[in-house]
């Protein structure tokens, strides 16, 4: 029975994960970001019915209802809300930042947003969301059409049915409530940021269409991808992939399923994606009327020994972690491709960076191009953070849920070459399962990444250890390391610090840093959130770190100051975490520097 039961669980590791729609690398028909109206809904007035003496009706916000109509008529009939005359927010973003009053509000909203859609016969019509935090419902014209669980990942569904020419009506609830079953669940260290925070689409397709569609570079330096029809003509249909710039053309059949493979030696002109030279092409894959183009680089990512090997030669990652919040004084996690490469310009062009953590969740899809564009490594996550139901089946099945939606919407990204499955989970038998598990379905859907997590270590007088079963589930160990920061130690004894570490694997340490107000300069005390203690305690760990054989890179907690509800010191946070090189206006400190420098001048990777 155990070994039957083991069987089946890697069967199901990667089975029945794949997202039904994808659309990825689609141009919008029609991009719904704008004003919005909404409804707040404090007592979930438009779900629940108390002892039936609540008439629903009257405040389900989802309803195709024109209220002022009915109003006019006069009658018995009345409504307590009228989404058409709501307040407004400009939307994609998070109502955080948009209305004081929901400034730590978590729970539920209701959105909507009126418009025309021109639709061509024979067309079909989508709505993919790139995100909604936490959960959502959407209701075109008052039908219930989809519902999705998860603040950082896309999902689409089909209303060529529902959709009309005009004055279509979508409400999507928005209920940001995160619980004991959420991931991640109540507690984190970031803001919580409800809304509809990425873009929503409206996108139209041929009655068959390409949903998704794929192009590596392996180790055996073949391009291999495959590409998925969707629709009544899907099977048994000739498809095409072109790289004009390299002179490649590829016909395929797909099968029955309507899936198609191309495999392909690489041509000698292909030109390597790497941070130095981040060269991107475009890929053009045509199936009937369908046709998709994707700009892809394409390089190998491996680990050897404890070396992390980039087109097959070794690399270290010279990176710094990051929140999806943008540089701003009222940030509402919006973040388009301008706000994307100010960000990633600061490492990419000041910081002398070749890598970034995108912690603690998958990042909107601007950031990944924009890494891609740019030249930097990207390490990314799922919000598995801390600790959530580890007993939980439903639980588990949520985080792998969340995890394919990310794979299949980043494949294509050469910047992408780790996936984390959480950050800081204490060690116990039933998380150690649940991260195994994680680690099954990533290596499954995605055999060509990294796997990695950023785990805790233990404390043993000078000397850091990590007793974590997880490791041998891990390609790359991941540490966070606060001595200096949090807990007595000062900053000599930082320096002191010895590792006792698997000399077969690369490390990172994923996190590290210290709190400091931006232009508390304390030259006399040097005392803690003084930019001159920030200052030394990254030259104390940079000292430390260097003297630890098997580091392949860093990614020090944080860019920049971001808003957590956890930090209220009155004086130096003020709802903020201080931990930024930069302000969150992007004033640098005097620590930004001291990592430029390094760097700039430490010869990395070690001979
Ligand atoms: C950590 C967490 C990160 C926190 C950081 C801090 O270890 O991974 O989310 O924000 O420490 O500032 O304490």
């Amino acid at each position: 029975l155990t070994l039957l039961a083991l069987v089946a669980g890697t069967a199901s590791a990667a089975d029945n994960l794949r997202p039904p729609l994808l659309l990825t690398a689609r141009a919008a028909a029609q991009d719904l970001g704008g004003t919005w109206t909404y409804s707040k809904d404090y007592y979930r007035t438009s779900l629940t019915d108390i002892n039936g003496w609540v008439a629903k009706s009257r405040m389900q916000r989802f309803r195709d209802v024109d209220v002022a109509a009915e109003e006019k008529k006069g009658g018995p009939t009345f409504f307590e809300f009228d989404l058409d005359r709501g307040p407004t927010m400009e939307l994609p973003g998070a109502w955080n930042s948009a209305v004081p009053e929901l400034r730590w509000y978590d729970g539920l909203i209701w959105f909507q947003r009126r418009f025309d859609a021109k639709v061509l016969p024979g067309q079909r019509s989508f709505l993919r969301f790139e995100a909604v935090n936490y959960r959502a419902m959407v209701y075109l014209n008052g039908k219930p059409i989809a519902q999705h669980e998860g603040g950082f990942t896309p999902f689409v569904v089909e209303v060529t049915d529902t959709l009309r020419a005009t004055g279509n009506r979508l409400v999507v609830g928005v209920d940001s409530k995160h619980d004991a079953q959420t991931i991640p669940g109540e507690i984190t260290d970031w803001d919580l940021y409800g809304g509809i925070t990425r873009p929503v689409k409206l996108i139209q397709t041929p009655a068959t269409f390409i949903d998704d569609a794929t192009l590596r570079l392996t180790d055996a330096g073949r391009l291999v991808g495959s590409l998925q029809l969707n629709g009544p003509q899907a099977g048994n249909q000739p498809v095409s992939l072109r790289i004009a710039a390299l002179g490649v053309t590829l016909q395929a059949r797909t099968d029955a399923s309507g899936e198609a493979r191309f495999d392909v030696a690489a041509p000698g002109t292909l030109k390597r994606w790497s941070p130095e030279s981040p060269t991107l092409y475009d890929v053009d894959f045509e199936a009937g009327g369908d046709k998709v183009r994707d700009r892809i680089g394409f390089r190998t990512i491996a680990v050897r020994g404890s070396d992390i090997l980039l087109n097959g030669k070794p690399v270290f990652l010279k990176g710094i972690s990051i929140h999806e919040e943008e540089i701003g004084s009222n940030p509402a996690r919006r973040i388009d491709d301008a706000a994307a490469h100010r960000l990633l310009g600061e490492v990419k062009n000041s910081l002398h960076g070749n890598y970034v953590r995108l912690s603690h969740y998958p990042h909107n899809e601007a950031m990944l191009r924009a890494a891609d564009e740019l030249g930097l490594l990207v390490w990314s996550e799922i919000p598995v953070y801390w600790t959530v139901d580890w007993d939980s089946p439903a639980v588990l099945d949520k985080a792998r849920r969340m995890q394919a939606e990310t794979i299949y919407r980043d494949r294509n990204r050469a910047a992408l070459v780790l996936w984390s499955i959480g950050n800081e989970t204490p060690v116990a038998d039933n998380r150690t399962r649940f991260h195994t598990a994680l680690a099954e379905t990533v290596r499954a859907l995605d055999p060509s990444r990294l796997v990695s997590a950023a785990l805790l270590v233990e404390r043993q007088g000078d000397t850091i250890r990590l007793a974590d079963p997880l490791l041998k589930e891990l390609d790359v160990v991941a540490v966070n390391t606060y001595a200096g920061w949090y807990g007595d130690d000062t900053l000599d004894a930082v320096a002191k610090l010895r590792w006792d570490l698997p000399a077969d694997k690369p490390l990172l340490f994923s996190e590290f840093g210290a709190d400091a107000q931006a232009g508390f300069r304390d030259p006399a005390l040097h005392r803690k959130f003084s930019e001159d203690y920030q200052a030394d305690y990254y030259r104390a760990t940079l000292t430390m770190a260097a003297k630890v054989p098997t580091l392949r890179g860093l990614s020090p907690w944080v860019l920049k100051d971001f808003r957590s509800p956890r930090r209220e010191h009155p004086v130096y946070q003020q709802g903020w975490n201080r931990k930024g090189l930069i302000s969150e206006t992007g004033q640098r400190k005097l620590a930004f520097d001291v990592l430029a420098d390094w760097y700039q001048e430490t010869p990395r990777p070690a001979p």
